[in-house]
């Protein structure tokens, strides 16, 4: 079986060159241009290597190779957004790889036993909407009836809006499930820097970090920025500050895996000589451990009410979403282990600080993720970067799962 490292490549160029952002990177949010581009590519090279193209109520875009004994389908693939200024790998890798791995397959073996699917996911990243998963939760039938037109952009422009002018119709978003998947492989780049620390070049997840996301709202009030005494203001960006300062400082002390990161923070009315009275921030927390993750939201508010009581300042948190660890399935990574232990690949199983797909298509079918080292641990960022050998020692292995699982 071959793996066309050429073509690969040349794939992750293409993709990544859409939405390239000025000064580095790329941005495709969801139901944007550059999205709308990024999947009609994909969809070419899908029809090029002859499968068949479905795409779901939600926009997510399914490539299908039959198998010649029916059954559930076997799927792999990953999401088409990007966070801003994201990297050539996030996601895109996944996209790529799994459809090099079919057509090798097919190449190789011809057609498989079970149906094989490629799956381009709309929407992971949460960058454009404050709500993420959009693609896997819709596959799951997991989005709520209206939630469509709950979510705005910072253009004001709600989800539901951003889907009719893609010619989708949210009040389909139901007919976007599925009932009828086998398994779900999903190669990512690891994203962080485990792997190339071990000198490891092919890693097994084992668990997908539990995450929270908070919104925190500082209410204090804007007074004229030369006529205010310090000892007379209420500065909601002040009190933010000693915030943010406190809320890494509880992860911190929690240790490692913990982590909490205030990544947005907009400040009202954002104008020079005003003393800030609202500012508004967000904060994603992981941990790998549930109960872990539940203290240090816990902490988290804590800390902010305190702070906000000693100041004076209002205070509103509320939690985006909240979604708990989530192991892969043993079938699948037994698949995966025996599949590296065919080329003699050395593996790692590890813990996926970063959140994926799998995670979400959990609920509906047996899902695995096999991970390749990120060069200087770096991603969401145009520095990301993995060496040519590990992309195609990944491809091949997912290949090689797939081969185990399908044919
Ligand atoms: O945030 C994450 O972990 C993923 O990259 N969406
Ligand atoms: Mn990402
Ligand atoms: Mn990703």
């Amino acid at each position: 079986m071959r793996i066309d490292l050429t073509l690969l490549e040349r794939r992750l160029d293409e993709l990544y060159a859409i939405g390239a952002e000025p000064d580095g990177g790329a941005y495709r949010p969801l139901y944007g241009e550059a999205w709308a581009v990024a999947c009609d590519r994909v969809e070419h090279w899908m029809r090029e290597a002859e499968l068949t193209v479905h795409r779901d109520a939600v926009g997510n875009v399914w490539g299908r190779l039959e198998g010649s004994g029916g059954g559930k389908p076997v799927v792999t693939g990953s999401h088409i957004d990007t966070v801003r200024r994201g990297g050539r790998l996030d996601g895109a890798l996944g996209i790529v790889a799994g459809l090099g791995a079919v057509q090798a397959l097919e190449a190789a073996y011809g057609a498989p036993q079970r149906p094989l699917e490629v799956l381009v996911v709309c929407e992971e990243e949460g960058s454009r909407f404050n709500t993420n998963f959009w693609g896997s939760r819709a596959i799951v039938g997991a989005i709520q009836s209206g939630e469509a037109d709950r979510w705005r952009d910072p253009a004001g422009v709600t989800l539901a809006q951003a889907m009719r002018e893609r010619g989708l119709d949210p009040s389909q978003i139901p007919a976007a499930a599925r009932s009828d998947l086998d398994a779900f492989v999903e190669l990512h780049i690891e994203q962080g820097s485990v792997l190339e620390s071990a000198e490891v070049a092919l890693g097994v997840v084992t668990t997908i970090a539990g995450g929270v996301h908070l919104q925190v709202t500082v209410s204090g009030r804007a007074d004229h920025a030369g006529t205010t005494p310090m000892d007379l203001r209420l500065d909601a960006l002040v009190g933010a500050a000693a915030m943010v300062e406190a809320i890494a400082h509880c992860a911190a002390v929690e240790g490692r895996p913990a982590v909490a990161t205030v990544g947005k923070l907009r400040v009202e009315p954002d104008q020079i000589n005003v003393v800030p009275g609202r500012v508004v921030f967000t904060v994603d927390l992981r941990h790998a451990a549930l109960e872990a993750c539940r203290n240090l939201t816990q902490g988290i508010r804590g800390i902010c009410e305190t702070l906000a009581t000693e100041r004076g300042l209002g205070l509103e948190i509320a939690t985006l979403h909240e979604r708990p660890p989530v192991p892969m399935h043993a079938d699948i990574r037994t698949a995966i282990e025996a599949a590296a232990s065919e080329d003699d690949v050395t593996t790692m199983a590890l813990v996926s600080g970063a959140g994926h797909d799998a995670q979400i298509l959990a609920s509906r079918c047996r899902v695995g993720m096999l991970f390749v080292p990120s060069n200087d641990g770096r991603s969401h960022c145009p520095e990301e970067a993995t060496d040519r050998s590990d992309l195609e020692l990944g491809t091949r292995v997912l290949a090689r799962t797939l081969h185990q699982l399908a044919y």
